[in-house]
């Protein structure tokens, strides 16, 4: 390894990597060390102003993008140069936890910051991006910052999805793009000269094979829908079974269907059904009306395309008394990563002496949007029994920071070409 990248790589603060994960797990803190910070909410704009600070405090540049990607750039020694990228993401599942997300957006900080305590100068600036809302879960779709800004989604698909209590996201956005200190302006589909994201694992492979690093290939496909079933809302004690339109109990009838569908001997289909709304959601009236969501993932593009169109047939076929519509609102199909960036991630390792082995990804990632506009890879690190979406995810400090230093080597390779 390079005496200067050997530098930068020592420079990485396993004990200030950590102790920024404690202090961002704060902003919004839930019991069971998990935490709840939901895109454009107030917690989400603490943790970018954390964020900044940090940034700040190294003389960093920090900009903003129309749907509040933030972008904390290193300059490079080439004012014209696309800069190389890494990031991840800051908000988080409503019941997450401390590191989905948010380790890529440390551990590209703290690359940033041991290249710069390093002094080592490189061509492309070395730019950090935290994406707005990758989770989806209070705006559905997920990555969608990241689609906005590869220009794979327009932000006027979004401006009017609802969250759960009727709040509009361009009303959130703008709260979010006001609230945050002044940044620089930065224009959608900006160039990108790589990228390369961190995260945790989010399965239990790496742990059980005792590696430290994932050298990530690929993303699997996955394809997200809205459900609605229309019924008629009646009074519970005087409508007749025969004479209802039951929204709910058509809902159930559809999603057994699905499940039908979806089943997969060899368990490697995932489909999830994680929100329902009912209304008018009261105990002595017939819901008139349900809302539900589909996600449905698989690694082979055959699979995926099969089963996604089979969707909206299925809803149709089951549903006897009540109308229904069927919304796509996330159509990924499976991404290789580029196998120069792969290569460069698992050189790294190795010039690290890091157990590693090459994985695909069962988790999206904003990496999905980057690897359409650039070479794109990924780095993942062990947690702890492969929890996720759950306040129980924890890693360990040193995977965490060995992460950090394969990014920080896999950095500079590509800032200097
Ligand atoms: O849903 C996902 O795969 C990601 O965690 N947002
Ligand atoms: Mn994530
Ligand atoms: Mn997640």
């Amino acid at each position: 390894m390079r005496e200067d990248v050997q530098n930068a790589v020592n420079r990485v603060d396993q004990h200030r990597l950590w102790q920024r994960h404690m202090e961002m797990a704060r902003i919004g803190a839930i019991p069971g060390n998990g935490v709840n910070r939901a895109a454009f909410s107030r917690e989400d704009i603490a943790a970018r102003k954390l964020l900044i600070s940090w940034a700040r405090a190294r003389n960093f540049t920090v900009a903003m993008d129309a749907i509040g990607n933030l972008f904390i750039r290193r300059a490079g020694t080439d004012p014209h140069a696309a800069p190389v990228m890494t990031g991840s993401h800051i908000d988080s599942q409503p019941r997450g936890g401390r590191f989905d997300g948010i380790y890529g957006v440390l551990a590209g900080l703290e690359a940033l910051e041991a290249i710069e305590q390093a002094g080592v100068k490189t061509r492309h600036p070395v730019e950090l991006v935290a994406w707005s809302n990758e989770e989806g879960g209070r705006f559905p779709p997920c990555t969608m910052g990241s689609a906005v800004y590869t220009g794979a989604r327009a932000l006027s698909d979004f401006l009017e999805v609802k969250d759960n209590e009727g709040i509009a996201l361009k009303d959130a956005l703008a709260q979010t793009l006001a609230a945050t200190p002044a940044a620089e302006k930065r224009e959608l589909n900006a160039p990108a000269a790589a990228y390369i994201e961190a995260h945790i694992e989010q399965g239990p492979l790496l742990e059980q094979e005792g590696k430290v690093i994932g050298v990530v290939t690929a993303i699997q496909g996955l394809r997200w829908f809205n459900v609605e079933v229309f019924g008629e809302t009646a009074h519970a004690g005087t409508t007749p079974l025969g004479a209802r339109k039951d929204a709910l109990r058509e809902a159930i009838a559809v999603i057994n269907a699905l499940h039908e569908l979806t089943r997969d001997a060899s368990d490697t289909l995932r489909f999830t059904i994680g929100r329902m709304l009912v209304a008018p959601n009261s105990p002595n009236s017939v819901p008139s009306h349900v809302m539900f969501s589909v996600d449905v993932r698989h690694p082979d593009p055959a699979t995926i395309a099969r089963v996604g169109e089979a969707i909206e047939s299925a809803v149709r076929n089951a549903a006897k008394r009540c109308s229904v519509k069927v919304t796509p609102t996330l159509h990924d199909d499976p991404c290789a990563f580029d196998a120069a960036v792969v290569d460069c991630v698992e050189r790294a390792a190795q010039a690290l002496k890091l157990a590693q082995r090459r994985m695909p990804s069962g988790a999206s990632h904003d990496a999905m949007y980057m690897a359409r506009v650039c070479p794109t890879g990924m780095i993942f690190v062990p947690c702890e029994g492969g929890i996720s979406h759950n306040e129980a995810e924890n890693a360990r400090p040193e995977d965490l920071a060995a992460g950090a230093r394969v990014l920080t080597a896999a950095l500079l390779e590509l800032a200097d070409r």
